[in-house]
């Protein structure tokens, strides 16, 4: 299969020709990350320049009480376990208050698949937060959640999804796509959405005008090939909808899941994969460098190998950091700044649809360049 060489990809990769899965398989099996990092640099310049985006945002998680318990999840509960919870409605207005003298323009909001709460527990946060912080984009709610909505209000994707956007929503985050393979799901989260219900859900959001992210969860049972797959697959449905804005490579954390056994993604499988990343899903217009999952060391480096974005602020994590996350569960904007511009890079701090708020300048760390 992987028959085309890395200069031949090169010419692809100058020419703007688009790589084939056999490209795809070549770069997977080569150990020159200089080169691929290189081109993947190539494409993230001609794509973004010598801009790096971030946001000030905030993750909040209503429940870790779920009813999948993914093998590879160390964050879930069940409903007896001492340490479920699920926050009311007052806890997630308090949450979203607390965070208001900050500047975030970004609520993140997941969680677990409750067994009880209903839909309208949703649509109340979302309705409930816009009424008191109107100006913050709320983006929430994996694809595999709103397909389970939609299961327990007996609802269609579509409806489900046009009543979140009239309380509210302004898109959906990346998560739950871990690896879009049958085989693969049916061995690590085989209770939650298929692969099929997944991509349908991003194309039924993407067409009622909501933007999403997308995400993979690599470096469990999955094969190389299946990685390649999954790219694939998103870049046929971009090419469809054109509703993804960042694709967000997650490297597998095996403590406190059921796959202790694996070892966490390696530095140079992280830049290798995000690289990749950048160069199959060449109508994507943002790869993001999840600090969290990467480390900072790794997600500055990351800004080398194709990866345009950091992510943000958090504030609070609770998926990875149940994992055994090494990185704080915070990064002030300072921080960010530096990272960034130690990299040779310029800091842009973004919205979550990607309307630029502040071009920072180097010289004059302060002074900010407003959009
Ligand atoms: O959906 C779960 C993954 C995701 C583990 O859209 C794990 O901008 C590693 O999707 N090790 C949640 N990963 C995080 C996520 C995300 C993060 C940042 C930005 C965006 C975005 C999305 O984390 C889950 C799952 O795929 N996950 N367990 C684990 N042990």
């Amino acid at each position: 299969m992987s028959t085309n060489s890395l200069s031949e990809i090169r010419e692809k990769v100058e020419k703007g020709i688009r790589l084939s899965k056999s490209d795809a398989l070549t770069l997977m099996s080569s150990n020159d990350l200089i080169s691929i990092g290189q081109l993947a640099n190539m494409v993230k310049e001609k794509k973004s320049g010598n801009y790096v985006y971030f946001n000030v945002n905030r993750h909040i998680n209503l429940t870790n009480i779920c009813v999948s318990r993914c093998k590879f999840c160390a964050f879930s509960r069940d409903k007896t376990d001492t340490d479920a919870y699920t926050m009311t409605i007052e806890d997630v207005l308090e949450a979203a208050q607390s965070v208001k003298n900050l500047g975030i323009t970004e609520f993140h909001i997941v969680s677990g698949l409750h067994p009880d709460l209903p839909f309208d527990y949703y649509l109340e946060i979302i309705s409930r937060i816009k009424n008191i912080m109107p100006e913050v984009h709320i983006q929430a709610f994996t694809a595999v959640e709103i397909a389970y909505f939609a299961k327990i209000a007996n609802l269609s994707i579509k409806e489900v999804l046009m009543k979140l956007k009239e309380a509210g929503l302004g898109s959906l985050p990346g998560g739950g796509a871990e690896i879009l393979n049958h085989r693969v799901r049916e061995a690590v989260c085989s209770k939650k959405a298929t692969s099929d219900e997944w991509l349908e859900v991003m194309r039924t959001a993407h067409n009622l005008g909501l933007k999403s992210n997308a995400t993979m969860l690599f470096g469990h049972i999955e094969a190389l090939e299946e990685r390649i797959d999954h790219l694939l697959t998103l870049r046929e449905l971009q090419d469809e909808t054109g509703g993804f804005q960042s694709f967000i490579p997650l490297p597998f954390h095996p403590q406190n899941t059921q796959l202790t056994s694996f070892k966490k993604p390696t530095a140079f499988e992280n830049l290798k994969m995000l690289a990749i990343s950048r160069l199959i899903l060449d109508n994507l217009p943002h790869i993001k460098a999840f600090w969290i999952m990467l480390g900072l060391k790794i997600a500055q480096l990351s800004l080398l190998f194709g990866a345009d974005d950091l992510d943000g602020t958090v504030v609070e994590e609770k998926i990875t950091h149940a994992a055994g996350a090494e990185t704080g569960q915070s990064i002030s904007k300072e921080e960010l700044l530096n990272l960034i511009f130690d990299a040779g890079r310029i800091p842009v701090e973004r919205d979550t649809l990607y309307n630029l708020i502040k071009i920072y300048d180097k010289k004059e760390r302060d002074v900010l360049v407003e959009t």
